[in-house]
């Protein structure tokens, strides 16, 4: 009896998701036997308290949008008849949840905090989807959601093609309609230096303008002044994103070494330092004046961001060619007693990490696991415990889980195989962004990933959540970039919200519809899925 009524009550989940488009899908839904909520010409938004003017403002934004009302904005303050109601209740289990609860009479979103509530709007939004127009209604009731993860990040890529700000808050508003709750900002590769740093201005001087006949408009040029990310932040932190700079350390730093060429190690057959071309420099690790110079670059950036982690890669660096090669790095090795170059990757990012702690900051890195291919002898885990790593090879992160795991430290998922947004989404879809031959990730590739992998609770709790990842070595101005991003970036929305066992793909499709259609509304450019709505293609 017991197991029929387990199997009823998760087929009427399953029925109540499906009817609602809603990505990422929540927790739990209740519906209600019948009847909705219908918008009038005017509404009332009552407050709990004055912190929630922000989101009220978000609330009237669509209302006004969605459904044509005007929605006036006030305290609670005792009312009770039919009204829309935004309210704290700090009793709720979990960061960012939220519940809410639709009668014929009221809408009440309760948040753990200001940020639940924005979620449920952003909720409620979807409810409303299909519902364009001035008799605009929605159903009847009570959803209780809160993300798996506490941090579900897109990472933009404005090192490579720079994407101007009044550009990034476009995708900023994407990402908040998806529940995303961190922008990683790569600032700084090999194709240019991208923030304002007051103590050196050759950095951007050098390091920003790769096209110097294209002006500063060109997708290649560009850069933010450090006002120009304040009012970023800003912008994000009314949407609950936070900004995560990455400055990229030691390797893809060919816009630095064009500045500062002292910084490099000089080693013979390297390819020149050119901006835009991939180098196989990197910087000096024996060399004072790379950690002074960094000391002083990290201060402003640290300054600058709020955040409390920061991004300094660590991914790809050429070691042995330059590391192995230099006098100076040579000398480190022996009066250190390193025996093997990579140790002093472990050296390198020990006093980069100490800067970073005296600016009251913790470090995050891309997990370098080339190292786990080597016999468990010599197999070298350089990394201190109170950083957070990511993990993104192709097919090394159950190591990686693992490795983090018994180490100790946080792990951000974001494998090739699941959130690469920069590959091409369908086999042969823009062959010419795709010269370097990447493989292909479709949307259900996406889609059916667990980041836990699976693992009893005690072996993932140290995933603090998720990543896709825009390299944007081919993608020259943001409509490229949401092409590649949308729909697999709802399919990693979903990764990072919602439950496992709530999931799934069938629905999901299903669900997408309406959303693709509001990307068309909305102006935002995206590949259309046809191959998974295509009974043709689906049997090839
Ligand atoms: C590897 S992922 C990189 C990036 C490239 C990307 C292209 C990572 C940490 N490094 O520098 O843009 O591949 O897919």
């Amino acid at each position: 009896m017991k197991i029929l009524i387990g199997i009823c009550c998760g087929l009427l989940f399953h029925l109540a998701v499906s009817a609602q488009p809603l990505i990422p899908v929540p927790a739990r839904i209740i519906p209600a036997d019948k009847g909705c909520y219908p918008f009038g010409s005017t509404e009332k938004i009552l407050l709990s308290d004055t912190t929630l003017q922000n989101e009220a403002r978000e609330l009237q934004r669509i209302l006004a949008q969605r459904t044509g009302c005007r929605a006036e904005i006030s305290l609670a303050a005792g009312q009770t008849r039919r009204n829309i109601f935004l309210q704290t209740d700090t009793t709720l289990k979990h960061p960012e949840g939220y519940r809410l609860v639709i009668t014929p009479r009221s809408i009440r979103i309760t948040g753990k905090d200001a940020a639940g509530i924005f979620y449920g709007i952003q909720t409620l939004n979807q409810l409303l989807l299909e519902r364009d127009g001035k008799t605009a209604s929605v159903p009847c009731l009570q959803i209780e959601d809160a993300p798996r993860y506490g941090y579900r990040a897109l990472m933009l890529d404005p090192a490579r093609h720079f994407i101007p700000a009044k550009e990034v808050k476009r995708f900023i508003d994407l990402m908040a309609s998806y529940k995303f709750n961190t922008l990683q900002l790569h600032l700084t590769d090999d194709q240019g230096w991208r923030m304002e740093i007051k103590k050196y201005p050759q950095l951007t001087e050098i390091g920003a303008f790769r096209d110097k006949h294209s002006g500063p408009q060109g997708p290649h040029n560009g850069f933010y002044t450090q006002e120009e990310l304040k009012d970023l932040i800003r912008y994000a932190v009314e949407r609950h994103v936070e900004i995560i700079p990455e400055l990229d350390i030691p390797g893809h730093t060919a816009a630095l070494l064009l500045a500062c060429p002292e910084l490099g190690c000089a080693h013979r057959d390297s390819i020149p330092v050119q901006l835009g071309k991939t180098t196989d420099r990197t910087l000096c690790a024996a060399q004072e004046k790379v950690y002074e110079v960094y000391a002083d670059i990290l201060q402003e950036v640290c300054a600058l961001f709020p955040a409390r982690r920061i991004h300094l890669g660590g991914d790809e660096a050429v070691i042995d060619k330059n590391w192995g090669h230099c006098p100076d790095c040579r000398k480190l090795m022996q009066a250190k007693g390193f025996k093997e170059v990579r140790e002093i990757m472990g050296y390198f990012f020990g006093r980069i990490h100490k800067l970073v702690r005296q600016n009251q900051k913790e470090l995050m890195l891309w997990c370098e696991l080339d190292n786990i291919r080597m016999p468990a002898s010599e197999f070298l885990f350089p990394y201190p415990k109170d950083c957070t790593l990511f993990t993104w090879r192709m097919g090394l992160t159950p190591k990686t889980i693992e490795l983090t795991r018994q180490a100790g430290i946080q792990l951000i998922a974001s494998p090739g195989e699941h959130c690469y947004l920069d590959y091409p989404q369908y086999k042969g879809d823009l062959p010419e962004f795709n010269n370097w031959g990447m493989p292909v990730l479709t949307l259900q590739q996406s889609y059916d990933w667990d980041p836990g992998y699976g693992l009893p609770t005690e072996e993932q709790k140290h995933i603090i959540g998720i990543a896709g990842l825009l390299w944007a070595e081919a993608m020259q101005d943001l409509n490229r970039v949401t092409y590649m991003a949308f729909p697999r970036a709802m399919a990693l929305a979903e990764a990072g919200w919602s439950l496992p066992e709530n999931r799934n793909w069938e629905n999901f499709k299903n669900n997408l519809i309406p959303h693709l259609a509001d990307l068309t509304r909305r102006g935002v450019s995206f590949r259309v899925p046809f191959e998974v709505f295509n009974a043709e293609t689906r049997k090839k």
